[in-house]
């Protein structure tokens, strides 16, 4: 899926600012001819709950409506015009001026549907039923109480909901360019490319243009393959960014339709227990994040955007996992600007229906997951989805396809096997496939890390276990990395979840849990072990910044084990932390 963007051929409308939003009394009917009836005003992009005052609506599980009015300017009425949303969270329906133009399920990935002419107006009302509702068929997965319009969460964040990112309407001709993969070989001193170019026209007369950074042509042809000389790598922290220049022309050789896709070249292998990117190893510094911040919720904000690439870089970091689920798509496009590895995650957070921490090591097969989960279906969709929409960013380098999954529970593997196999074919270019690992699926137990291209464990030794004792914490996680280790030798190894809830300001000389001294210890401890092993390719702590999530006894006013509070300002680890990774 193409990102909507004005080239000559097209043109976008950004339907972003503020809009009607209600959430209906019981029975309410609403017509969807008129406008609602006494809306609140509400900001998207950006997550409804914190915008409203009221607990129970900022709580409130169901359907609500978004609506905006609009006014359609004559000059593009020609045009083929489609309305696109970047997302909607969870799943919602769509109308247009009463007319039902279609629904989307999922949350974090951008969807969009033609616009009838007959149904356009001069002025418009687009309304939006979204719900909020997550159960066993959703991702992210959770209990659903019906009677008490309540879930349950089996994941750590909370259900921010709405029109996340922006909307808009975009023009194109009506012969026109659906999608592009830009696949190429890189060679010794050249690089070769076979651009696929999906059509819907008449005409396929194709021309390519490669143009530098500098808009420098450095190509131009109607090859459907063709090379270009020593072209410039991207690389971490590095990045460049070449532009593939997609002309459709009619058989009287007139331009119909033009667009630019954004791309670099980069390899990626998974060898011999490491990860190599252009040939030359590579060992992942960096955060789990989430999209989350004051008031936004989880609205994408560029401004937020830019800043939190500013910071990941003061600290010296190289990556980071889109922890626990797909990010915006302008965030994406900054990754690749700047430079970042991206392990780039679906929201296949939440498959484990007991969600804690019980290392009994005991396999579990009463009240299994898989047998009471029914998300398979709505899985493939969403891997599918994210790969459509993610495949041409060099910095995405792996797709993890779920996040601790009860990979100890019987029919674990049963149920990831197929997906990690349509991930695979789905992908011309096989990046890496990863399910970060939940404690309880130990070495003796876990059924899907033999599936896995890279082992990432979610490791908490010294705070969910071994709490405040960081020698034992040390013994512990060795002992478990070693037996990952003699499990699959081949295999990396990456720590990708580590961390210790700390309230900023709290401080202590004896370095007591929750304090900013014991973030410190808890890190130089992990690392002391993470260090001792060459096959362990990298750390991702957790989390970048302090997140919001349900309320919970384990959680002071949400997740505090930012490296950064929720404003963003530096906890006494995120100097360390810089040092580190220089
Ligand atoms: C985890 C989860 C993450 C939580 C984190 C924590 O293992 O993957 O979503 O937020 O632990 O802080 O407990």
């Amino acid at each position: 899926m193409l990102f909507p963007i004005n080239t000559k051929s097209r043109a976008v409308i950004d339907l972003s600012g503020i809009w009607n939003f209600l959430i209906p009394e019981e029975n309410q009917i609403i017509d969807l001819y008129k406008l609602l009836p006494n809306p609140t005003l509400i900001g998207v992009p950006g997550s409804y709950n914190d915008q409203v005052t009221e607990k129970k609506q900022r709580d409130y599980i169901g359907d609500f409506w978004y609506e905006k009015e609009f006014d359609f300017p004559d000059v593009l009425r020609s045009e083929r015009l489609v309305l696109r949303f970047g997302s909607v969270t969870n799943s919602c329906k769509v109308y247009l001026n009463g007319t039902y133009l279609g629904e989307h399920v999922g949350g974090y990935t951008p969807f969009e549907f033609v616009l009838p002419n007959k149904v356009l107006k001069s002025t418009n009302i687009i309304k939006i039923l979204v719900s909020n509702e997550l159960n066993f068929k959703t991702l992210p997965n959770a209990v659903f109480l019906e009677n008490q319009k309540k879930i349950i969460p089996n994941f750590d964040f909370f259900n921010y909901s709405g029109i996340h990112r922006p909307v808009k309407i975009y023009s194109t001709p009506t012969d026109f360019i659906e999608d592009i993969i830009v696949k190429y070989e890189i060679l010794k001193n050249e690089a070769i490319i076979k651009p696929t170019v999906r059509l819907n026209s008449s005409f396929d007369n194709l021309e390519y243009e490669v143009l530098d950074e500098d808009n420098n042509v450095v190509i131009k042809t109607d090859k459907k393959e063709f090379k270009i000389d020593n072209p410039k790598l991207w690389n971490p922290l590095k990045s460049y960014m070449y532009k593939l220049k997609v002309n459709l022309y009619n058989d009287k050789k007139v331009l119909v339709d033009t667009y630019t896709e954004l791309f670099g070249f980069r390899s990626i292998e998974v060898r011999n227990n490491q990860i190599y990117i252009n040939d030359k190893p590579f060992y992942f510094k960096g955060y789990g994040k989430h999209e989350d911040f004051p008031i936004l919720g989880r609205g994408m904000n560029e401004t937020v955007i830019s800043s939190d690439f500013k910071l990941m870089k003061w600290s010296n970091a190289n990556s980071l996992r889109t922890a626990h689920y797909p990010y915006s798509e302008e965030f994406m496009r900054m990754a690749d600007r700047e430079g970042f590895i991206v392990i780039n995650e679906v929201p296949g957070v939440g498959l484990f229906n007991k969600f804690d921490f019980d290392v009994s090591n005991k396999k579990e097969e009463k009240n299994n997951t898989w047998d009471i989960i029914d998300s398979s279906n709505y899985h493939s969709e969403v891997i599918r989805e994210l790969i459509s929409r993610d495949k041409n960013h060099p910095s995405v380098i792996s797709w993890a396809i779920g996040n601790e999954p009860a990979g100890h529970q019987i029919g674990a593997k049963k149920y990831f096997e197929p997906l990690v196999k349509m991930t695979k074919e789905l992908d011309w270019e096989k990046r890496a496939v990863v399910i970060p690992n939940i404690i309880n699926a130990s070495p003796e137990l876990d059924e899907i890390n033999e599936l896995v291209d890279i082992i990432c464990l979610n490791r908490y030794y010294g705070w969910y276990l071994d709490h405040g004792d960081l020698e034992q914490a040390k013994i512990h996680l060795s002992n478990e990395i070693e037996k990952w280790h003699e499990l699959y030798p081949e295999k990396p190894i990456m720590i990708s979840e580590f961390g210790a809830d700390t309230i900023n300001g709290f401080k202590s000389i004896y370095s007591n849990p929750f304090t900013e001294e014991y973030q410190v210890e808890y890190y130089k401890s992990n690392f002391e072990v993470i260090d001792k092993y060459p096959y362990i390719i990298g750390e991702h702590v957790w989390n970048f910044a302090d997140f919001e999530t349900h309320p919970n006894v384990r959680r002071v006013d949400g997740n505090k084990k930012g490296i950064f509070t929720r404003d963003r300002k530096p906890k006494m680890i995120a100097h360390y932390l810089k040092q580190r990774w220089k």
